[in-house]
C-alpha cells in the first residue's frame, strides 16, 4: 500500500525537491508552507502521479499546527513519513549586535516550529506502533561558525530533540533521524539577508555547491531503507566544503 508523507517546508527547495522526488515514486504527499500559491501550484504538477493534500499554516502558530493536522480529510489521516524540514537562517550578525526580531523567528520557527509539528503527528504514530520521522539539521546542528550564533543554536537542539525523539520513540518501533546538509543553493540566503540576492547569490559563487535535488535524494534513500534500518544522523557537504568556514573556491 502507498505511503504518506508530510512535508514541510514543501514551497521550495529541499521540501520541495523532496515531494517531487517522492511523487515520483509513488508517495502520497500532505505537503505544508505558508505560501498557498506555490501549494496549489506544486499540488497540481504532482497529483499526476500520487494523492496531493495541502495545508497552509505557520509553524509558530500552535493552534493552527493542531488545527490543520485536524483538518485532514480520512484519506491522507495516517502520515507514515513525517519531514520536519521548515525552516531558515535570519541575518548573520554578531551575538552583540544581533537583531532580536531574528532570534525570535529562529527559535520560534526551527526549533518550536518542529516541535508543534512533531506534537500533531506523533500520537498517531505511536498509536500505530509504526513511522518514521527526519529531522532537516544542518551542519550548522554541528559545528558553529562566525557570526551563525542563534541559527547554529536553533540547529544544535534540532540535533538535540532528534536524539530525544529517537530515544523516546524508541519503544514504539518508530525511526528517527536527522540530515545535516552542509551549502545547498536554494532560497535559504535570500531569506537570511531579507532579499538581498545579489549577496545570497555570492553565498554560492566560485564552488559547486549542493543541490536541493542532492538531498531529496538522501531523503528518499533514508526512507525507503528495510524497516530494521534506522539511518540516524547524516552530514553532507558539497565536495568543494570542508567544515562551515572552509570551501575550495576556484
Ligand atoms: P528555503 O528557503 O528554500 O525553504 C524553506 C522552507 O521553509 C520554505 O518552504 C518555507 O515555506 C518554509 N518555512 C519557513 N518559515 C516557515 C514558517 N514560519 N512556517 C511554515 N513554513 C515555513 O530553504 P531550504 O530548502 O534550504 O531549507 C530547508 C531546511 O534545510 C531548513 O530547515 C534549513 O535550515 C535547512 N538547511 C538548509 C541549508 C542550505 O544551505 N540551504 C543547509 C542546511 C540545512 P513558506 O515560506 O511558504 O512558509
Ligand atoms: C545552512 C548552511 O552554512 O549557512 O544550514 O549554516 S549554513
Amino acid at each position: 500500500m502507498a505511503k504518506t508523507a508530510l512535508i514541510t517546508g514543501a514551497t521550495s527547495g529541499i521540501g520541495k525537491a523532496t515531494a517531487e522526488l517522492f511523487a515520483e515514486n509513488g508517495i502520497n504527499l500532505i505537503l505544508c508552507g505558508r505560501r498557498e500559491e506555490r501549494l496549489q501550484a506544486l499540488k497540481e504538477e504532482l497529483e499526476q502521479h500520487v494523492l496531493v493534500h495541502t495545508l497552509s499554516f505557520d509553524v509558530r502558530d500552535r493552534k493552527g499546527v493542531q488545527n490543520a493536522m485536524d483538518s485532514l480529510p480520512e484519506v491522507f489521516s495516517t502520515i507514515d513519513i513525517l519531514i520536519n524540514n521548515a525552516g531558515n537562517a535570519h541575518g548573520l550578525d554578531p551575538i552583540q549586535t544581533g537583531n532580536m526580531d531574528d532570534w525570535d523567528a529562529m527559535m520560534d520557527i526551527n526549533v518550536k516550529g518542529l516541535l508543534y509539528v512533531s506534537k500533531a503527528i506523533i500520537p498517531g504514530m505511536v498509536q500505530r506502533q509504526a513511522g518514521h520521522i527526519i529531522n532537516i539539521g544542518s551542519t550548522a546542528a554541528k559545528e558553529v561558525y562566525p557570526n551563525g550564533n542563534v541559527y547554529c543554536g536553533s540547529k544544535h537542539a534540532v540535533d538535540a530533540i532528534t536524539k530525544g525523539m529517537r530515544i523516546d520513540l524508541n519503544e514504539a518501533g518508530i525511526r528517527v533521524g536527522g540530515i545535516h546538509p552542509g551549502l545547498v543553493h536554494t532560497e535559504f540566503s535570500e531569506v537570511r539577508f531579507k532579499g538581498d540576492t545579489e549577496r545570497a547569490e555570492n553565498v554560492y559563487k566560485g564552488y559547486e555547491p549542493l543541490r536541493a535535488e542532492d538531498i531529496a535524494d538522501i531523503i528518499h534513500f533514508v526512507v525507503t531503507r528495510p524497516y530494521h534500518v534506522n539511518i540516524a544522523d547524516l552530514v553532507v557537504f558539497p565536495t568543494a566544503q570542508a567544515s562551515s568556514t572552509i570551501v575550495k573556491k576556484s
